[in-house]
């Protein structure tokens, strides 16, 4: 009798099973699924990344780890269908080696759907994503310019060439660039370092320039740049200067500065920067002596208009820009001692470079500090000093 009811029990639960989950759903499969990383990083997959596998019919969860060759395995899982996520915090140190930059960063990725049928052992791949690692850098400033045949000077064919020196592609939409108010050194006996230097917390811009768009028209990928021209000419053309070491008219961006004598040419093969404030002269010029450069981001309308201290009053006010806004600094001097000219602020720049003479076609190219993937990481420290490099005759576009 205790048998027979032990034999109808198990019978009911038996019968039961099979009427909630026919005998097919009951086999059950092993899931892999592989966490790779960003294609800009160093390697591939990416290991001791959490992976979940959530199953959307009844809302249980597995977790599991990446192992060494970034797979994830789950065993016995019921036929369904699955939501995934990956996660792989990376801490500053680990983030190097794959980003060539130290800082650390968040990767997530996410499938949601993923079907599982019974019997089959599927493999799925996620794919990181994070915020961007970088950021845009100034790549190279050439501001020193050339001589003529008969021994003129030629400053028309200088440029900033801006670099996108992060993990992902960025966004030009919006970026000002700027130079700072101030002399580059002892330039005549009388000349002073700019009196904006108390000021530790904003830099002071003479002039600014805006790259066009709406948020996304203007994309730069990792390690590709643009180039702004002073005239987006072929400054090597016989009607120019055929000793000026640059072809400017295939680059991205000039700044052209409409006047009603018309002094700067508009070439119309190269498009215009938005002329935000411009108190130079024919075009924007950079002091061949050493400009200071910044590019940055912001409303420039909430930005203050100063007056230069002790400046006449018919001298424009300056475009007081906090050390918050600024993306990044370039400072170049007059000469080895004229560390008291310094414009920057130390926190957005801590050193700075000269030129060995003027006009002598000299340029200052960022250091390439790693390269991933054959993307170059140019080396940022916030230092024109250590990061950049005198070379003989400029590089747009290249190294
Ligand atoms: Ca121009
Ligand atoms: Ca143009």
């Amino acid at each position: 009798m205790k048998n027979l009811l032990f034999l109808t029990l198990f019978l009911l639960v038996f019968l039961t099973a099979c009427r909630k989950d026919n005998f097919e759903a009951l086999v059950t499969s092993t899931v892999t699924v592989e966490a790779k990383y960003p294609v800009t990083y160093g390697q591939p997959l990416a290991s001791a990344a959490t992976i979940t596998l959530t199953n959307i019919t009844d809302g249980s969860v597995k977790t599991a780890t990446t192992n060494a060759t970034g797979q994830a395995i789950f065993t016995e899982i019921l036929p369904g269908t699955y939501n995934i996520t990956a996660s792989k915090n990376l801490a500053a140190t680990e983030a190097q080696p794959l980003t060539g930059i130290n800082a650390a960063v968040t990767l997530n990725a996410s499938q949601n759907g993923a079907i599982v049928v019974g019997g089959q052992n599927p493999k799925f791949q996620l794919q990181l994503q994070g915020g961007a690692v970088g950021g845009l850098v100034i790549k190279e400033v050439y501001y020193t310019g050339s001589k003529t045949a008969s021994g003129g000077t030629y400053f028309s064919d200088q440029f900033v060439e801006i670099y996108n020196n992060a993990t992902d592609t960025l966004f030009l939409d919006g970026l000002f660039i700027a130079d700072i108010f101030g002399n580059a050194g002892l330039i005549n006996a009388t000349s002073l370092p700019t009196a904006f230097n108390t000021d530790k917390d904003n830099v002071y811009a003479s002039s600014i320039w805006q790259i066009p768009g709406t948020g996304k028209q203007y994309p730069l990928a990792p390690g590709k740049s643009i180039v702004i021209a002073q005239d987006g000419v072929n400054h090597k053309d016989a009607t120019l200067n055929p000793n000026s070491p640059v072809d400017l008219s295939k680059v991205e961006w000039e700044t052209y500065n409409e006047r009603p004598d018309n002094r700067d040419a508009d070439a119309p093969a190269v498009p215009n920067l938005i002329k935000t404030y411009f108190t130079g002269g024919f075009d924007w010029l950079l002091p061949v002596f050493g400009p200071g450069v910044i590019i940055f981001r912001g409303d420039f309308t909430k930005l203050e208009q100063v007056v230069i201290p002790g400046a006449a009053s018919t001298i424009p006010p300056r475009i007081k820009v906090p050390n918050t806004a600024v993306i990044d600094a370039f400072e170049a001097l007059k000469d080895g001692n004229s560390v008291t000219f310094k414009r920057l602020t130390t926190a957005l720049d801590a050193g700075f470079v000269f030129a060995d003479d003027t006009y002598n076609m000299q340029s200052f190219r960022r250091k390439t500090s790693t390269t991933i993937n054959g993307r170059r990481v140019l080396q940022d420290t916030n230092n024109s000093t250590s990061d950049f490099e005198k070379i003989v005759l400029p590089t747009p576009k290249g190294f």
